[in-house]
């Protein structure tokens, strides 16, 4: 453990400064982005490029009744005008969701949400485009809203996709999970139940770079290049081809550098389509890129579950049983990305990090009048929900047993020696050790002497509370037998050619959107091969030079992609293996791999170093018999399983009584993550996911009128964290490896943002403990804070 000037203690104990593999390292891309040398969709300018606006609906629910674009068309800058009208002629109205469901590309029928896409214009320059949207006059009927998921399923709410066949409510779907008779039973018979409506708000990802794409279409050799910001390019070059007609091979998706994606570049939004049929009808390449607002209102949102949590235990405090029901709000469209599957994403992770005798879930999902989404903003594919609800649920326990948040916890960690463990949600945690990473937390934060202090301001009246969270989390999906977004499997090509100097180029199928994929990829394969990673390219975002594989969200880079390098790089180590011992005249099994040479068993002056073997690979000289030449291979790497990592979090919090703001004053963040490769990079992750956690608990909701206005379209109204709101993050780790990852380690990017909000809301509800309070939902803005401490509830 190393104590920091500011007195803040951080624990290091493994690898942390290797040169030439893991280890800390700074960042390939950092020189590029400090100079402000990024370059991102919008920096792209082709010789006659258009750009296109588009016009959104003002109204949440309103029918269209006509468009007329006959003003937009006269205006001297415009090329083209586009209706939904226009559209449903080619067919090209509605498009597939990620969750097989249709979004309509430019409304037809109706608009369904406020921000919906109705038309677009195409002009010479940004400026005219978007003076051209207020030419366009559309006469709409308004129709009721159907906005507080509570009464979307009521009998006489409008129905908002009549598009949809014999569709006579709002009823998305429904899921359920576990064994709904066993955990009645064990209810039934338990000491203690405790039950809390727990709330996880709708917000935002709002990545700092806002959505768009460029699209060239060729008409001499019918080639589509489409440069857009998405987090998955591969399987987004395989929706055109369905959905346009294009034949795969003739479409070539670039996802450049990236600011930021957290799952809000995931899904493909209308204005990419609009912008390859822009380009489509002009002949020349057009540019759409979203501003701020547009963002805000109409693109991936996340969470908006309504969740009714129970949990059961014995009077000593024994969790016996999780039992949860949840009303999922998913907006208009289904837009939301989730393994076939798994409809809640993994929200099936409820149980959290303990040994239960049973678990029920029952989700019933619904269509409102808001954007489409759903799963964003570093959810780990609805960890985030799962956790929170746990998290709180059983800090509620422990405010009715009146116990302590950590031991309660301690006395129900699944124990090292159950893993593999089997949830009763039937999901099978890979490994973990949990109560040293819960120890180290709170050795950290000093966890005794925070209660002392506490217990002393307690009797003076200052509002002081600590709030515990312990998470686990299921990421890397997956494997290909049961794990698919529309038929596509979710294993991860991998290509690694070595050069004849011994320079290599790594490429990948996954997209770095801030991750440091560029630096850590490199480390991965020198790490195997003893290259150091300088001299490793990273390659990846393009579907041209790339292959095939499913992108970057639910932090299954590294547990998919992570594994597919290293397996690479170890094809290649195989086949250096066999031209070594031509070169040093000894059979394979006289070989021995020291990072980046073979040398001869017992013999330390006969060795080849890997570039040594690079250049035999690709000279004049003799190979061994049947060793082709070159020094390259390919992979296509399927998991076993998920990865599991786990962390401790402890937060400090401060409220002033007498305007009711809530400071966090400290924040331990103690995170497993198995074998880590980069260290710096994973305290960036950490970083970034805590201060995520601060905005969700205390800042962020994307909130709505009841006539469906979103009064959340702007940074002005839609509170993001800055450096002033966090503290010093205090961070540690302990390292379990994951049994079947080849280099064992887990996914971490969003662990943080995961585990972070219910320990900040823990600790928020246990400074208002003096008050009686045993729950309060985010955002935890001064306001609500007051109204909890007035005894009044807190809004929805
Ligand atoms: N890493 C490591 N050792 C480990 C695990 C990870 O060194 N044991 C490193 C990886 O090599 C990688 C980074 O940490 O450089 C994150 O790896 P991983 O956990 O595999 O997550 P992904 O690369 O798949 O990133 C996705 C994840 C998601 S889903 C969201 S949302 C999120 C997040 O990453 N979005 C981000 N972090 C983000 N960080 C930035 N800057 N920008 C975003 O948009
Ligand atoms: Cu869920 S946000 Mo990330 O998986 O891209």
């Amino acid at each position: 453990t190393t104590v920091a000037s500011n007195g803040h203690r951080t624990a290091f104990v493994d690898n942390d400064r290797k040169p030439t593999g893991h280890g800390r390292m700074l960042r390939k891309e950092d020189p590029r982005f400090v100079r402000g040398k990024g370059r991102y969709v919008d920096d792209l300018q082709l010789p006659g490029m258009l750009h296109l606006a588009i016009l959104r609906s003002p109204l949440a629910h309103a029918r269209v009744l006509s468009v007329d674009t006959t003003l937009a068309e006269a205006h001297p800058k415009v090329r083209l005008v586009v209706t939904g009208a226009m559209l449903a002629e080619k067919g090209l109205a509605w498009m597939p969701t990620l969750s097989n469901d249709v979004q309509a590309v430019l409304a037809t029928d109706k608009v369904r949400f406020q921000g919906q896409e109705v038309a677009f214009v195409v002009a010479e320059d940004r400026y005219s485009a978007r003076d051209a949207l207020e030419l366009i006059d559309v006469e709409y009927e308004a129709l009721d809203p159907v906005i507080d998921v509570r009464t979307a399923l009521s009998p006489d709410a409008p129905v908002i996709r009549d598009d949809l066949e014999g569709k006579s409510d709002n009823h998305c779907f429904d899921w359920e999970t576990g064994d709904a008779a066993e955990t009645d039973a064990v209810f039934a018979r338990a000491d203690v139940v405790v039950s809390e409506d727990i709330v996880y708000p709708r917000v935002h990802p709002a990545p700092m770079e806002t959505c768009g794409a460029v699209a060239d279409y060729d008409a001499v050799d019918g080639k589509l290049t489409l440069w857009s910001t998405t987090q998955a390019p591969h399987a987004h070059r395989t929706l055109y081809a369905l959905v346009a007609g294009l034949p795969e091979h003739k479409i070539r998706v670039v996802s450049p550098d990236i600011g930021g994606g957290f799952g809000n570049k995931v899904p493909i939004y209308p204005g990419y389509v609009c912008a390859i049929v822009g380009s489509l009808l002009t002949g020349k390449p057009v540019k759409w890129m979203e501003d701020r607002a547009e963002n805000l209102i109409s693109t991936g949102f996340a969470r908006d579950y309504v969740m009714r949590g129970e949990i059961a235990a014995t009077r000593d405090g024994k969790i016996l049983a999780i039992r949860t029901n949840v009303l999922a709000d998913h907006g208009a469209f289904n837009g939301t990305a989730a393994p076939v599957k798994y409809p809640a994403g993994f929200f099936g992770v409820f149980t959290g990090s303990y040994d239960l005798e049973a678990a029920h879930c029952k989700m019933t999902a619904v269509y409102t009048n808001k954007a489409p989404g759903g799963v964003a903003y570093a959810c780990s594919f609805r960890i985030t929900e799962a956790v929170y609800l746990v998290e709180r649920i059983v800090n509620c326990l422990a405010f009715e047993l009146d116990m302590d948040p950590v031991e309660l916890r301690m006395k129900n960690f699944i124990r090292p020696e159950q893993f593999p463990y089997r949830t009763k949600t039937g999901w099978v945690y890979d490994s973990g050790n949990y109560a040293p990473t819960m120890e180290l937390a709170k050795q950290l934060a000093g966890y005794d002497e925070l209660r002392a202090e506490q217990a002393e301001k307690r009797v003076r009246g200052e509002l002081m509370g600590i709030g515990v969270s312990f998470f686990t989390e299921a990421v890397g999906a997956g494997p290909r037998k049961d794990m698919d977004i529309l038929g596509l499997g979710m294993a991860d090509g991998c290509e690694l050619r070595v050069h004849p100097t011994g320079k290599a180029v790594v490429r990948l199928s996954v997209q770095t959107q801030g991750q440091g994929h560029e630096t850590t990829f490199a480390q991965i394969v020198a790490e195997e091969l003893g290259i150091p990673p300088q001299d490793i390219e990273v390659v990846h975002g393009d579907t041209d030079q790339t292959p095939f594989g499913l992108g970057t969200y639910g932090s299954r880079s590294t547990p998919v992609s992570g594994a597919a390098a290293a397996l690479v790089a170890r094809k290649v180590r195989d086949k250096a293996k066999l031209i070594a011992s031509g070169m040093l005249e000894v059979s394979v099994a006289d070989l021995e791999w020291e990072k980046g040479s073979f040398r001869v068993a017992g013999d330390p002056n006969a060795s080849v170093t890997i570039q040594d073997i690079a250049m035999r690979a690709h000279g004049a000289g003799d190979l061994p018999e049947g060793v082709e030449g070159g020094l390259e291979a390919q992979i296509c790497y399927n998991p076993e399983n998920l990865t599991y990592p786990h962390g401790a979090y402890i937060c400090v919090v401060d409220i002033d009584p007498g305007t009711a703001k809530v400071t966090v004053r400290r924040f331990v963040a103690v995170d497993d993550c198995g074998t880590r490769i980069n260290p710096m990079i994973i305290e960036g992750q950490v970083h970034g996911g805590l201060t995520d956690g601060v905005g969700m608990a205390l800042m962020e909701m994307i909130a709505f009128d009841e006539d469906g206005n979103c009064l959340s379209g702007s940074l002005m109204d839609y509170l993001i964290p800055t450096a002033l709101e966090v503290p010093d993050w205090e961070t540690g780790f302990t390292v379990t490896p994951s049994p079947h990852h080849p280099i064992g380690a887990k996914g971490v990017g969003e662990s943080a943002t995961v585990g972070s909000p219910p320990a900040i809301v823990n600790a928020v509800v246990d400074a208002l403990a003096p008050f009686g309070i045993r729950h309060a939902d985010m955002p935890l803005t001064p306001s609500r804070v007051w109204e909890a401490m007035q005894g009044r509830p807190v809004p929805p």
